[in-house]
């Protein structure tokens, strides 16, 4: 099997479902690991890229009780629950573009109440402050709920937001595509179909996108493998998603039965086949904050080419036990890339290349 997968890689052929599902089973991790860095050197050389940026969560109140969220409330009254303030959220901004940041990555819960004009409001005021600061923010999720909130399409939508700043968007949401898991796993929340339906709408609306997938809870590797199917086919049509972002699961205060966590091996094993599989991605991203620093800096030599960035103040992840650290500075990941002897190039969020270290 690994001598067919190799010809295949060599010659720049894809990989079928039944391989990459063959590629889960193995427990020979080292030999996927030296695949999938195979067929990232080919489209990266010793290229890791990273960016600075900032996490804004402008709300964690949110309608869908996904049983995988710890960080979600349902009512603003509820212990811990929070709406920042549109002058809180520009003093973020305004810090991180002090500090060098080049994006703001933005996303948040469900709100029951806010109107569309808030999430205007924000981008706006967000350009109007630090016009050279990307916006990359909302998922699929948050588009379709918007479009339901306005009675537009997600076109319209993604319109309107456009005009008030948007530039890109993250890959949150996916989840896990498969009906039956994602029933178990956030039954309120959007379908897989629909994920990718809105995605869509949204490159061909002329944004790039991330796609990321929740691993490590109920799901087993077909599912897996079913996930990466629909997203490789999605790419061959439209071209937009830029990054994949396997997101390890973080069992601690969620409601998923019996949940664990992800271990190393797996970690590792996920984002190797990824980089194999999905070989219409340019990027396989390696999300520090789920998998703590030290499987990050690994994954460096198992297919992975950019580490993200610099964060700055994470919640999603920590509020479900992460142990990672809040921020990350540029001399940290510089230092962590340069480690695993690769090259450190500082990014901006469409990948033009700021500086090589
Ligand atoms: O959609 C929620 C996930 C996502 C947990 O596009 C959890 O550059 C693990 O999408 N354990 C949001 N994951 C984060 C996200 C992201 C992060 C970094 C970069 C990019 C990008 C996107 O976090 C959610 C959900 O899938 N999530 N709870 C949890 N307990
Ligand atoms: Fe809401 Fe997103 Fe948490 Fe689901 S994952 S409960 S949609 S904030």
């Amino acid at each position: 099997m690994f001598d067919n997968i190799l010809a295949k890689i060599e010659e720049g052929v894809r990989i079928s479902d039944d391989e990459a599902l063959a590629l889960f089973e193995s427990d020979d991790l080292l030999t996927v690991g030296a695949l999938a860095a195979l067929a990232n050197a080919r489209n990266n050389g010793h290229r890791v890229y990273f960016n600075v940026n900032r996490h804004i969560n402008y709300t964690n109140i949110c309608v869908n009780r996904c049983t995988f969220c710890a960080f979600s409330r349902q009512h603003e009254t509820d212990e811990g629950g929070y709406t920042l303030a549109i002058n809180d959220i520009l003093d973020r901004a305004a810090e991180a573009c002090a500090a060098g940041a080049t994006e703001i990555h933005m996303v948040g819960g469900l709100h029951p109440d806010l109107p569309f004009d808030f999430y205007l409001e924000i981008l706006a005021s967000i350009k109007a402050d630090n016009p050279a600061l990307h916006i990359k923010a909302f998922t699929a999720v948050e588009i379709d709920y918007f479009a339901r909130l306005t009675g537009q399409t997600p076109r319209e939508v993604v319109a309107e937001l456009m005009t008030a700043g948007l530039d890109s968007m993250p890959g949150g949401g996916a989840e896990i595509f498969a009906a039956e898991v994602r029933q178990k796993i956030c039954p309120e929340k959007i379908s897989g179909e629909r994920w990718l339906e809105v995605t869509e709408q949204v490159h061909l609306a002329g944004l790039k996108t991330n796609a990321t997938m929740l691993f490590g809870h109920l799901e087993g590797y077909a599912d897996r493998v079913d996930h990466l199917a629909r997203l490789r086919q999605l790419q061959e049509r439209t071209g937009g998603f830029q990054a994949f972002i396997p997101l390890a699961f973080q069992p601690d205060n969620t409601r998923v039965p019996g949940a664990k966590g992800v271990g190393g091996y797996d970690a590792l094993k996920t984002l190797a086949v990824s980089r194999i599989y999905l070989d219409n991605f340019r990027h396989i991203k390696a999300y520090w904050v789920m998998l703590g620093l030290k499987v990050a800096q690994v994954s460096l030599a198992f297919g992975v080419n950019d580490i993200d960035g610099t964060v700055v103040e994470e919640q999603i992840g920590h509020d479900a036990g992460a142990d990672s650290p809040q921020q990350l500075t540029k001399e940290q990941l510089v230092s962590l890339i340069r480690k695993a002897g690769k090259l450190p190039v500082e990014r901006d969020t469409l990948y033009n290349e700021i500086r090589i270290f």
